[in-house]
């Protein structure tokens, strides 16, 4: 790694600069009720970007007040479906129109490449938004059989104030994921960003409002997890939770939805998937596609293939062309053409990362290349490989969320599947071969909820997500979103003819 001359380098200015710090209460942009605020810092540099609004529990009450009047008076809830759907469909617009400006500081305030922000997640997150409005106008009930003289129908009803918390990774893609099918079924709601990232979400709040939205139905929250965050899963006016994070941090939100007023939860958490690279393997293409999957978005992926599994046959070959291509692999500014590879979110990411390197060296794992720093200011890591990883090395078992990848060898089919399966995770899993009969055996083994054959992290507004294990409950994206949102209310009414 050249790293003195990427220290010497200059950050490129961001093309942007920041028109929101405020909480977003009510449709409007207001200062928290403290007066207090934090900073939001640039992980290029560790410089600050700007000062943000820092909510507590009283913003937080603020907040659910207004999703609430939003909710019970309306006209949220009870517009005709096609007036929410053509709302969602202005709002994908807007987002297209002002797509360099998110992308911009969804970089700043993430790191993550400029070219991956502008060409792939904001026009997902458009994508994502014309995906749930198509959905507005097509939620409908059943009418059901029933064993005696009545009309039993059901009707499918918004569930009313949703509180969403969010985590930094993808602060705009888990934004679409949990106020997208939330917007569509009617509900109203109060988002809590992340510390770290706290900007891209309320430009596009601020367009939401642009195309219609009205006031009360989308409320943002910038602040911490013990305060706002806290706030919100524990509040008694706040009929449903969705959280994506850490396993620690979603057994707490579950837990105090339960102690308050038992709202359901769906939760979206961590994983140390297995990308398992069979016998029969391309072994150029298996190194790329595994490279890929641990190293997206600096290997900050809930879904990241952090075990990566190659079959004895080819494990010799695929350690020393993973090595390569991760030595390789382009890192620097992210608002830089053609780089790969940008800093960690923050200084806790980037020192829980380098602590996980220390301990794969300590138990013995060989480091193929990087483990160190990269550069010398700001959260950059160096694409770092361990071979000759056991199960039981804790970089074989915890989530690092860095860029790390860990290789472990394997003999055949039925023990690549049980130490597949010996995770608390459950999240997703890679399956690399040609043989379609593996392919089916593995898919059917693996206890995870998305398993990719020959590809990976294939993220479509239609293909549901979720885990199994402690990965979390509930599925998000697609159709199976939907019912996170939704009640089903059951309406029976007598025949005065039955024989008709
Ligand atoms: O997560 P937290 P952190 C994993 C990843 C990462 C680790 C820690 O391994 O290294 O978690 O990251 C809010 N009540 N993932 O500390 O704490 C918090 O403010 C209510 C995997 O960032 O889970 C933020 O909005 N809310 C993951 C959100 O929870 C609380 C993505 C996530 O923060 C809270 C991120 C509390 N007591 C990290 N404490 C994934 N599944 O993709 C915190 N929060």
């Amino acid at each position: 790694y050249n790293s003195t001359a990427a220290a010497a380098e200059e950050p490129i200015t961001p093309p942007v600069t920041v028109p929101h710090t405020q909480l977003l209460i009510n449709g409007k942009f207001v200062d928290a009720a403290s007066g207090r605020t934090f900073q939001t810092l640039d992980p290029r540099t560790g410089e600050l970007i700007a000062n943000v609004a820092e909510g507590d529990a009283e913003d937080v009450n603020r907040a659910v007040a207004a999703a609430r009047k939003a909710f019970d008076e309306g006209p949220w809830p009870r517009l005709p479906a096609f007036e929410r759907q053509k709302i969602l469909l202005k709002c994908a617009d807007l987002v297209d129109k002002h797509n360099d400006e998110i992308a911009a500081l969804e970089t700043w305030d993430n790191g993550k490449p400029y070219e991956q922000a502008a060409k792939v997640e904001v026009p997902m997150f458009a994508r994502l938004f014309r995906y749930y409005a198509g959905w507005a106008d097509k939620i409908h009930g059943l009418t059901v059989p029933a064993d005696g003289p009545y009309h039993v129908q059901t009707l499918h009803e918004p569930i009313g104030v949703a509180g969403q918390i969010i985590p930094w990774n993808f602060p705009l893609l888990m934004f679409a994921w949990k106020v997208g099918p939330a917007l569509a079924t009617g509900n109203t709601i109060v988002l809590k960003t992340a510390e770290q990232t706290p900007l891209s979400a309320l430009y596009v709040a601020r367009l939401f409002h642009e195309a219609g939205l009205p006031e009360g139905v989308l409320n943002i929250i910038s602040g911490f997890g013990p305060t706002a965050g806290a706030a919100l899963a524990s509040h008694m006016d706040v009929d449903k939770l969705a959280f994506t994070g850490s396993t620690e941090t979603g057994k707490i939100v579950l837990e105090l939805g339960a102690k308050s007023n038992l709202k359901p939860v769906t939760l979206e958490l961590g994983g140390k998937s297995p990308f398992i690279v069979c016998e029969d393997a391309d072994v150029d293409q298996a190194v790329e596609l595994a490279h890929f999957a641990l190293f997206f978005n600096q290997g900050q992926c809930c879904c990241a293939g952090s075990r990566t599994f190659v079959h004895e046959k080819v494990y010799d070959e695929f350690v020393e062309k993973a090595k390569v291509r991760a030595s390789r692999r382009s890192v620097g500014d992210p608002f830089k053409a053609g780089i790969e590879q940008g800093p960690q979110v923050d200084s806790e990411q980037f020192e829980k990362i380098l602590k996980y390197i220390r301990s794969g060296v300590e138990c013995g794992a060989t480091l193929e290349t990087g483990g160190e720093r990269f550069g010398s200011k700001g959260y950059y890591v160096q694409p770092t490989v361990f071979s000759n990883v056991k199960d039981d090395m804790l970089i074989a078992k915890d989530e690092i969320f860095g860029p790390v990848q860990s290789i472990l060898k394997f003999k055949d089919l039925n023990e690549v599947i049980k130490r597949s399966n010996a995770t608390r995770y459950g999240l997703a899993a890679g399956v690399f071969t040609q043989n379609i009969d593996t392919a089916n055996t593995l898919i059917r083994a693996l206890r995870v909820g998305t398993v990719w054959v020959n590809t990976f992290d294939i993220f479509d507004a239609a293909i549901p997500f979720g885990g199994y294990k402690m990965s979390g409950h509930g599925r998000e994206k697609g159709i199976y979103s939907l019912s996170n949102y939704l009640q089903v209310k059951a309406v029976v009414t007598p025949l005065k003819n039955p024989a008709w």
